[in-house]
């Protein structure tokens, strides 16, 4: 078993958490508003591993598997809340997975029983440790890593739990391009030996797009720009577009990388409105630190790969904002 770069304080959380597995039965597993491939991913190997165990579990989100995810194994047990379904009652344990604090759960959060042991297992560089037991390690390139070795203590896991983890590796590290983690190869080739399929999760997740999600990618470019003082390129997409192309925010997935992809730039943001403000997802190439920006906003995320929301902004206002706070800390730091 490679487990040995867990460290003694891991150690000892992940046998804490074993523990409540194995005393427990009933599991209420969640993760951050519109989810990503691994937040639901790990709600889902969690959700079938402990089912295989004979525990009862449920994964409530805020919001829907988006389509690129729903070939994972068990995403149609994803229950939204709220919605048609009565309050998830009677769990004894939460596990929040991927989630930096609990405001990021959005309506969720209120299902929380304060009389439940919270589980928070998380690689976001800032975390409140808002659990009974917080397993938080940012040196893990997805949180699919950490539940690896988790659900390894109790033997292999099966093709679908696999699948699962592997799909939360693939699309945490931009198909193992960023922030690797110490054992991210090693772990993702053993979930292929285990019956994850590469290319079929690759095919899946990033080649099965709505002709109508290109046609809304060429409206954003046409927004494109780029100030060479800064190094900072960014693009738009507007409700507008959305109506014209019949698409919505699902469709904008991977867009953002269409402008990490330039060599002049050292930030890149994407801008989309909301009908509550503008969501920004930033990247950085090279050294630009971009968690900070999207913290100064109230966001957060990783060193290379962060997001925030600007509530009741104009996509007009939204872009000066960030160009001011982009301009003002990079000032900062030359005088550093
Ligand atoms: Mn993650």
């Amino acid at each position: 078993m490679s487990n040995d770069h867990l460290r003694q304080p891991e150690e000892e959380k992940l046998s804490r958490i074993l523990r409540v597995i194995a005393e427990k039965d009933a599991f209420f597993l969640t993760t951050h508003t519109t989810p990503d491939g691994d937040g639901l991913a790990c709600e889902l190997a969690l959700l079938l591993f402990l089912e295989r165990h004979g525990k009862k579990a449920v994964v409530v989100n805020a919001d829907p598997v988006p389509e690129i995810y729903r070939f994972l194994p068990a995403a149609d047990r994803v229950t939204i809340w709220p919605g048609s379904r009565d309050r998830p009652t009677g769990y004894e344990v939460v596990f929040v997975l991927d989630c930096g604090n609990l405001p990021r759960l959005g309506p969720v959060s209120e299902l929380i029983k304060l009389d439940a042991v919270v589980i928070n297992i998380d690689h976001h560089i800032r975390n409140t440790n808002f659990g009974a037991i917080n397993w938080v390690n940012p040196s893990y390139a997805a949180c699919g890593e950490m539940l690896f070795y988790l659900l390894k203590r109790f033997g292999p896991p099966t093709r679908e739990e696999a699948i699962c983890l592997y799909t939360a590796l693939m699309t945490d590290t931009g198909s193992f391009l960023y922030h690797l983690g110490p054992g991210t190869f090693s772990i993702a080739q053993q979930l292929v030996d285990y019956g994850a399929s590469p290319e079929e999760i690759g095919q899946h997740v990033y080649f099965e797009r709505p002709l109508v999600s290109l046609q809304l990618l060429s409206l954003c470019l046409t927004t494109l720009k780029f100030d060479a003082c800064t190094g900072v390129c960014w693009a738009r997409v507007s409700q507008e577009m959305y109506r014209r192309t019949g698409t919505d925010e699902e469709d904008t997935e991977k867009f953002v990388d269409y402008l990490r992809c330039v060599k002049e730039a050292r930030l890149v943001f994407l801008l989309k409105e909301r009908s509550n403000g503008v969501k920004v997802s930033l990247r950085s190439r090279r050294q630009a630190d971009v968690e900070k920006i999207a913290r100064f906003f109230g966001g957060g995320g990783h060193r290379a790969a962060a997001g925030c929301l600007i509530p009741r902004v104009s996509l007009a206002e939204a872009e000066k904002l960030m160009l001011q706070v982009i301009r003002s800390q990079m000032k900062e730091e030359r005088e550093k």
